[in-house]
């Protein structure tokens, strides 16, 4: 705590009833958008007031309001939904979207484009179809990711089971969300509704995730919290409990980090859900909650260093926290295409393109899923890189997931390049409301451009993960990323390079205020000696820190302008 006022928006929480403020009454009202502190509240709700950017000039130039719409999120532990859940969702974008479906990074779906009149139905046929958007946003636990790979095995069972429990475990408790959305009965709340987050909820989003030392789809250290479950010759051996990951920094901000979450012990399995509950506990009570800049995880454990967050979580705990177990590296699937599934049956994964499932010209996506799904009524999974499969197919079942996606024009995975296989976007423009660039809409140009050179270098099919962000917000992960491109002014980008895909290195800004057009030529040379100069398989990311001598992993890089990287030394031998 710094002893400074608490900021506006812990204000507006404190105020809010448990999250009711005055958003019954403006819903019901012909307003046609929410004030400062229901804003803020909404959000808890599962939905951000938004505007059409793009119309933004124009309509101001005409003296008219801003075109308001929301976008409405859904929390899923661990991207699991059924063949009927997806079907409603996909009506639902239809019906109250803007027609599409956005896979998210964290293994939910987005709505956007949904305008007032529209929100309490869209939420509410969300919650008929046993969904939910509560604590999809908001200062709460957001949703828990877990690896999405149905393998059937008992590790990938007890990842669900742990993030399911997790959500339940610290979904907000408060009435509000009935109220307000399904027409529940009208209760004054009380101090009993919010047990865990009492009234002032967390300091700021707390994200978790379950991961597999085996595989770190989920990204696992870029959260606050992470239990990684540790499997040794086919045996779970309990979790590493990780603390203080977060990308989010600010440009020209020393004082704002992307950290990469650290060990703070080992776990027994039986106390996985605890461990992530009294990290909560110590972030609900010492979390800073007067500058909402510095008020994640990760800044209270920079503060305090890792032996006195241990402290102080042990002596919450309940049992006793043991050394972390040292891992070499961390592997990482995307799982992608055809894989067998322990019962004998099989599951694909789809690639989509920023997540976003929709119709476009020569390339059917949504039309293409609707079917498969309706025809033959598989599992759903999302994954962490805004791909979605298909569970518990027959193997009879995978020509005509592919027959179907051909004929819509979607590509299979094994016709992808690897850049764009392993590439992720944010949505930036022209919905996000923190954006200063374009991502989602740039990243198909860029790739193109990116997949002529990589042929032409022999590299299309090398490791590669590129990711963009429309600010340096951080939502599509792009400080984990072997090269990402961060939005830094409209049609500006700073370059990083030197993550990876097993997420366990932070990359180095390697050029600043790079023109949307000049990205290529930006790491071409760079390109040029990872073509002459990798060792076999090796990425970008490791190349590169080989190169640079830089094999010390790096777990924090500030907001701040450091010195790029202007010269590449001279060859090293593999
Ligand atoms: Fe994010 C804010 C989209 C994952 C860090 N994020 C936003 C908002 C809501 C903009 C806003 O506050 O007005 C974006 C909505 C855009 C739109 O039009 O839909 C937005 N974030 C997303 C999604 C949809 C990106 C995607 O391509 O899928 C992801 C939703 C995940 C989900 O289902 O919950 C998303 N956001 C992330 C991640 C990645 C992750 O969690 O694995 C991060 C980096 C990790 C982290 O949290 O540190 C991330 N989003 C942020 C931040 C920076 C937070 C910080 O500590 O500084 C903001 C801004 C904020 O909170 O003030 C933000
Ligand atoms: Fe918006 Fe920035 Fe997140 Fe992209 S990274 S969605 S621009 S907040």
């Amino acid at each position: 705590m710094t002893g400074a006022p608490e900021s506006k928006v812990e204000l507006a929480k404190r105020r809010s009833r448990h999250l009711r403020g005055t958003i019954a009454e403006t819903l019901a009202s012909d307003h046609t958008h929410f004030g400062h502190d229901d804003l803020q509240l909404l959000k808890f709700h599962g939905t951000y007031q938004q505007d059409d950017r793009d119309a933004r000039r124009a309509l101001e130039a005409a003296g008219l309001e801003k075109a308001y719409a929301f976008m409405v999120r859904v929390a899923i532990p661990a991207g699991a939904v059924t063949a009927g859940q997806y079907l409603e969702l996909d009506r639902i974008a239809a019906e109250h979207g803007n027609g599409t479906l956005r896979v998210t990074t964290r293994q939910g779906f987005q709505f956007h484009g949904v305008l007032k009149g529209n929100l309490r139905s869209t939420i509410a046929a969300i919650n008929d179809a046993l969904l939910t958007t509560i604590s999809a946003c908001g200062d709460v636990q957001r949703n828990v990711m877990g690896c999405a790979a149905p393998l059937g095995d008992a590790d990938h069972a007890l990842v669900r089971q742990v993030a399911e429990a997790l959500a339940v475990q610290l979904r907000p408790g408060s009435r509000a969300y009935h109220e307000i959305w399904l027409d529940g009965e009208k209760q004054l709340s009380s101090a009993e509704e919010e047990p865990f987050y009492g009234d002032h909820y967390l300091p700021r989003k707390f994200k978790a995730a379950v991961g597999l030392s085996t595989d770190n789809c989920v990204d696992i250290r870029a959260h606050d919290v992470g239990l990684l479950a540790i499997v040794h010759d086919g045996r779970l051996e309990g979790f590493n409990l990780l603390v203080g990951g977060g990308l989010g920094m600010t440009h020209n901000k020393g004082d704002t980090t992307a950290r990469l979450a650290e060990p703070l012990g080992f776990v027994p399995v039986e106390h996985g859900v605890e461990a992530v509950r009294l990290v909560a506990s110590i972030f609900r009570d010492h979390g800073n909650r007067s500058d909402r800049r510095h008020a994640r995880l990760k800044y209270l454990l920079g503060e305090w260093g890792t032996p006195r967050f241990r402290e102080e979580f042990e002596r919450r705990a309940s049992f006793t926290l043991g050394p972390a177990v040292e891992l070499a590296a961390l592997p990482f699937h995307d799982h992608l295409g055809r894989h067998r599934q322990s019962d004998g049956r099989w599951f694909y994964g789809v690639f989509i393109q920023s997540g976003r499932i929709v119709d476009a010209a020569g390339h059917a996506l949504r039309t293409a899923l609707r079917e498969i799904v309706a025809r033959l009524r598989p599992g759903i999974r999302l994954t962490g890189q805004q791909n979605l499969l298909l569970t518990d197919l027959e193997s009879g079942d995978l020509d005509t997931v592919e027959r179907i996606l051909t004929a819509h024009g979607v590509t299979l995975p094994a016709a992808l390049s690897a850049a764009r296989r392993y590439s992720m976007a944010c949505p930036a423009l022209p919905t996000c409301g923190l954006a200063v660039a374009e991502s989602e809409r740039a990243i198909p140009g860029i790739l193109e451009r990116f997949e002529a050179e990589l042929e032409g270098l022999g590299l299309r099919d090398a490791p590669l993960t590129i990711r963009m962000t429309g600010c340096p917000n951080g939502c599509a992960r792009p400080y984990t990323a072997d090269l990402a491109f961060v939005g830094r002014s409209l049609g500006l980008y700073n370059v990083y390079v030197g993550g990876g895909l097993a997420g366990d290195r932070l990359a180095d800004l390697y050029r600043a205020d790079v023109p949307l057009e000049e990205l290529l030529e930006s790491v071409r040379p760079l390109l040029q000696r990872w073509a002459a100069e990798r060792a076999a398989d090796e990425g970008l990311g490791d190349f590169y820190q080989r190169l640079m001598g830089l094999r010390a992993r790096r777990t924090v890089v500030t907001g701040r302008e450091l010195p790029t990287v202007d010269l590449l030394p001279e060859a090293v031998a593999p």
